[in-house]
């Protein structure tokens, strides 16, 4: 109460971090199934949207912090299930898209639905499937074991071969596009004012697309096998539509500059390309990053973020965008506004992604280990003025502690659990082996150690 009321307290802010950890060690044990929209602990039979898997963010979410935090076990019952989805995703790509491969929609469930729901403007969204499999790839960047990626191969390229099938040239510009497409569950005006909420080539489902066929292009890389289906999903890869800036500076939610019909909606799907993806960054493509801040801010000033999910989100999309205050601002709001007394997640109603969502935002905060670089402490707050954190798990196989001292990283350590050549970014130069940076190249042994001091 204290804290919703505006009191500091840097205790309750790691506690809900440790709370989310703990959260998903209970909920998502090896061998049962993944955790649903509330973790296992929901009330009564019948519960808010039968406690199933939504899968246009609500399941992916709940995944977040598995392997930043270092709970890869955890996430084993979300590999079991996709991998389960799998025949019955099949015979839905082929009797309801006459397409090879397998897809699914907007929810799921342990019995294998994987058909669309009943409304088109949020039953129907068939990249469920390519996200699903991005957690399957992020798992290999995690622990290079190429006896897993050849598992799962045949996953992500089932997942690529619907999309093959699937997508169509848009004969205004050339581009390869899903349509029917949909921005999950937001709608969008056409000038006479109509809200509608299909159409086709929607931005989240092009960047979804792109990273699949890249993710499955690297996995058969890694693999040495399967070159031409590889030159095959390269080559479509680049023919999807590309990001693009609209009216209002903003990155463009459609095929078409169209504005939403409610603009502070809590799906920021098309940002989907800055997190969890990779493709927009501010050291990449700064326009494009600030067509993302447009965004938010838009979202925001119509009231956005009002869910607990959407609030978590948005934790992570300013600690992407390497602006610790405002993804701190928006962590303080999560414990504010949208957290019951017990610390669960309130939609409202009770539901837990918020709390995973949030978790993941704190360690994204901390550290950051995408698009080919590790970042330490790339988003620390002010308010977070002295502090250290230990056993983060990084891309490439690492685990980072750092501490620092009145916003200054002091020391940062580095173990790498497996060999690597890995490009190191510090929040300010500091020194290692002699040497005094703010970036290395660094080859590392298993099991060797660096040591990086202010
Ligand atoms: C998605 C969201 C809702 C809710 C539901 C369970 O459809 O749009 O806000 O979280 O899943």
């Amino acid at each position: 109460r204290d804290y919703q009321a505006g009191k500091p307290d840097p205790y309750l802010e790691a506690l809900y971090f440790q709370f989310g950890r703990y959260l998903l060690i209970a909920s998502s044990r090896p061998g049962d199934l993944p955790a649903n929209l509330q973790g296992l602990w929901a009330e009564g039979i019948e519960t808010p949207w039968s406690a199933d898997y939504h899968v246009n963010i609500n399941l992916q979410m709940n995944y977040w912090p598995a392997q930043v935090t270092a709970l890869s076990e955890c996430e084993e019952p979300l590999v079991d299930f996709i991998r389960m989805l799998v025949p019955f995703g099949e015979q839905t790509a082929k009797v309801q898209y006459g397409a090879r491969g397998w897809t699914t929609s907007w929810t799921t469930n342990p019995w294998g639905f994987t058909a669309l729901g009943r409304n088109p403007s949020w039953g129907y969204f068939p990249p469920a499937a390519a996200w699903l499999c991005a957690h399957l790839w992020e798992r290999y960047r995690f622990n290079g074991d190429k006896r897993y990626l050849a598992e799962i191969y045949p996953i992500l390229k089932g997942a690529s071969e619907f999309w093959l099938d699937f997508l169509a040239t848009d004969p205004k510009t050339g581009w390869w596009v899903g349509v029917p497409s949909s921005s999950p569950e937001n709608r969008y005006l056409l000038p006479d004012g109509t809200s509608l909420g299909v159409t086709y080539g929607a931005t989240m489902e092009s960047q979804i697309v792109r990273w699949l066929f890249r993710q499955t292009a690297e996995a058969s890389r890694a693999l040495a096998k399967d070159e031409a289906f590889r030159k095959e999903v390269d080559a479509a890869a680049a023919k999807l539509p590309p990001n693009r800036v609209g009216k209002h500076g903003q990155l463009m939610e459609w095929i078409e500059d169209f504005d939403e019909a409610e603009p502070g909606h809590r799906h920021m799907s098309h940002l989907y390309g800055l997190h969890p993806g990779e493709e927009i960054s501010p050291q990449g493509t700064p326009e494009l990053a600030k067509a993302v801040r447009k965004v938010l801010e838009r979202r925001l000033s119509q009231g956005g973020g009002h869910t607990g999910w959407s609030r978590a989100w948005i934790v992570n999309f300013y600690a992407r965008l390497l602006d610790g205050n405002e993804a701190y601002k928006h962590y303080q709001l999560l414990l504010q506004k949208s957290t019951l007394p017990n610390l669960f997640d309130n939609h409202p109603p009770f539901q837990i992604d918020g709390n995973f969502g949030g978790a993941a935002g704190v360690a994204e905060m901390l550290l950051q280990s995408h698009a080919g670089e590790v970042r330490v402490l790339p988003a620390l707050p002010k308010a977070w003025e002295s502090g250290k954190v230990s056993g983060l798990r990084a891309r490439g196989g690492l685990e980072v502690d750092a501490e620092w001292k009145e916003g200054k990283a002091e020391s940062v350590r580095i173990r790498a659990l497996r060999p690597g050549t890995f490009r190191i970014v510090l929040p300010q130069r500091m020194e290692f082996d002699g040497r005094r940076r703010a970036e290395y190249e660094i080859s590392l042994r298993k099991d060797q150690v660096v040591e990086f001091r202010a």
